[in-house]
């Protein structure tokens, strides 16, 4: 970190990093090594705030899958990985968390040009907790074993926890780098080997993250990186009958994809981190000031592209005045613009894709005679960021009420009783987080204890750890992402029994 987390990234840094990703084409990271692809086929990597060419990357296809899936394969039943002990592996993922932290300001720099946001989030939440995460798995590595068991009879039994093998990973491009190190340490601290398949809107992070497994020690073929498109790199990774798991974070519909393939080609183990439209409620006895920031903090950070962003706001009739009036100076104050401004709040949406599809919300919302509160708009003239949005008088049935929007735009909701808001706030085919603001405990655990929810926040928002698992019920996906929950997808457990004789 530069001696001020509060300045600009060097200018130095900045020309750096420019110069050395818009060499053309970039190659995969196959086997702690370059590797060129076997067509020329490639695609643009933009930078969201300016909407120039930040990279051109290759787009890997079956090809090279399969060449990294061989890697990953050699890796894991022969290479010099397979005799590291737990304790090995722990090391190795200490060293990979200091030299990441090491060279944090360059990744926080490097994900702010791919993704757009902003260098003070990246400084104090994507860099840290990708750090933590590393921490934290270091940690579990030797401490991954069975357990004896006594059944009736003459035996004795005891249970291996066993790596699952080659673990694919398919991320999306909200938090590139951290996303990546969620599924890296649980698999690394398995013993697992894998081949990640980053976004194809921000790749850079997680080559540049192969880079540092290499230079922390990390064996040929532990951990390869195909970048590609979905549909192709995504998809051959999904169907390779060699691949053991595949972790996958995205849109549901993709997930019904990773299921599909996954069933058909090996019954391969499948863990989904999907989307969501997570209630955030707030009882009349809330403290109204925590509550704003809390909801401001669910909605806003990360633009909105937060897979948990608490998108519908429900208010009760009493505060419904008082809590919107501060929530739209606070919107309205928020600094939206250049992520490198150390000042800047709010930062560019990941794509021209990404901006269309939430101004389209935002009409969407206007036409079924919702109030625009403030906001509503594209902000600036160039580079894809949109103005805070709130929405009034919003109803159930509406599309921006329903659908996942993952922007800058929420949703208010009035409701009248605390039975009502359960059930309304349950009525959604997403189950991935919710919040409830109270100052009655009471109330706030038998709420917490009604929501179908993976995570409920009571009185914060957002609050991430390690340590805590996290993940979804319903179309949210399923299987749980840090942790000690998370080594449960990535190992398996064999019994073994031993006659002791009559
Ligand atoms: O997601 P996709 P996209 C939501 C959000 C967003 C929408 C579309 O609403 O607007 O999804 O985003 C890879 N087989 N979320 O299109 O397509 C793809 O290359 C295998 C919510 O980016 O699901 C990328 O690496 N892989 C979300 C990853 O899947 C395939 C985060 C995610 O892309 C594939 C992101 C296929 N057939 C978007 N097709 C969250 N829950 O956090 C694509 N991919």
């Amino acid at each position: 970190m530069p001696a001020s987390v509060s300045a600009r990234p060097e200018s130095a840094l900045l020309e750096q990093i420019k110069n050395r990703w818009s060499r053309e084409p970039l190659q995969h990271f196959i086997d702690n090594r370059w590797v060129e692809n076997s067509t020329r086929e490639t695609f643009e990597v933009v930078n969201p705030a300016t909407e120039e060419r930040l990279a051109v990357c290759a787009s890997g296809g079956k090809a090279e899958i399969d060449r990294a899936v061989s890697a990953a394969r050699k890796a894991f039943e022969s290479g010099p990985y397979r005799k590291w002990s737990g304790r090995d592996r722990g090391k190795f993922l200490r060293r990979l968390a200091d030299l990441v932290e090491k060279h944090a300001e360059e990744l926080a720099t490097l994900e702010c040009l791919n993704n757009g946001k902003p260098i003070a989030e990246l400084r104090a939440v994507d860099l840290p907790m990708t750090v933590e995460v590393l921490h934290y798995y270091s940690g579990w590595a030797d401490k991954v074993h069975g357990e004896t068991i006594q059944p009736p009879g003459n035996y004795f039994v005891y249970t291996r926890r066993e790596p699952m093998g080659v673990c694919g990973s398919i991320t999306a491009w909200n938090f590139p780098l951290l996303l990546t190190s969620w599924k890296f340490g649980p698999a690394i601290a398995g013993g697992n080997t894998m081949v990640h398949k980053p976004p194809e809107q921000a790749p850079l992070s997680s080559l540049r993250f192969a880079e540092l497994c290499r230079e922390a020690g990390l064996p040929d073929g532990v951990f390869n990186v195909v970048t590609g498109l979905g549909e192709t790199a995504g998809e051959a990774l999904t169907r390779h009958p060699d691949v053991d798991k595949v972790g996958f974070t995205g849109h549901y519909q993709t997930g019904q994809l990773v299921m599909k393939a996954a069933a058909e080609s090996n019954l391969k183990r499948v863990s989904l981190e999907l989307g969501g439209k997570s209630p955030n409620i707030i009882l009349d006895d809330a403290d109204l000031d925590l509550a704003v920031r809390g909801t401001l903090t669910g909605i806003f950070f990360n633009q909105g592209e937060v897979c948990c962003a608490g998108s519908r706001l429900f208010l009760p009739k009493k505060l419904h005045d008082p809590f919107l009036d501060r929530l739209v100076s606070a919107a309205n104050a928020r600094k939206v613009g250049d992520p490198l401004d150390p000042k800047t709040e709010q930062g560019a949406q990941i794509s021209q894709e990404q901006f269309d599809k939430i101004l389209g919300y935002i009409e969407k919302g206007k036409a079924e005679g919702a109030k625009l509160a403030s906001g509503g708009a594209r902000c600036g003239e160039r580079g894809y960021f949109v103005r805070p949005t709130i929405f009034d008088g919003v109803q159930d049935e509406m599309a921006i009420a329903r659908e996942e929007i993952f922007g800058p735009v929420i949703s208010v909701l009035p409701y009248e009783s605390l039975d009502e808001v359960a059930q309304r706030a349950n009525a959604t085919c997403y189950g991935l987080g919710a919040a409830v603001f109270t100052q009655n405990v009471q109330k706030a655990h038998s709420l917490a204890a009604k929501l179908k929810s993976g995570t409920v926040w009571i009185n914060c928002y957002n609050a991430f750890d390690a340590s805590v698992p996290f993940g979804g019920y319903k179309m949210s996906g399923f299987g749980r992402e840090l942790g000690q929950h998370a080594l449960e997808l990535y190992t398996q457990v064999k019994a073994v029994w031993l006659n002791l004789g009559s």
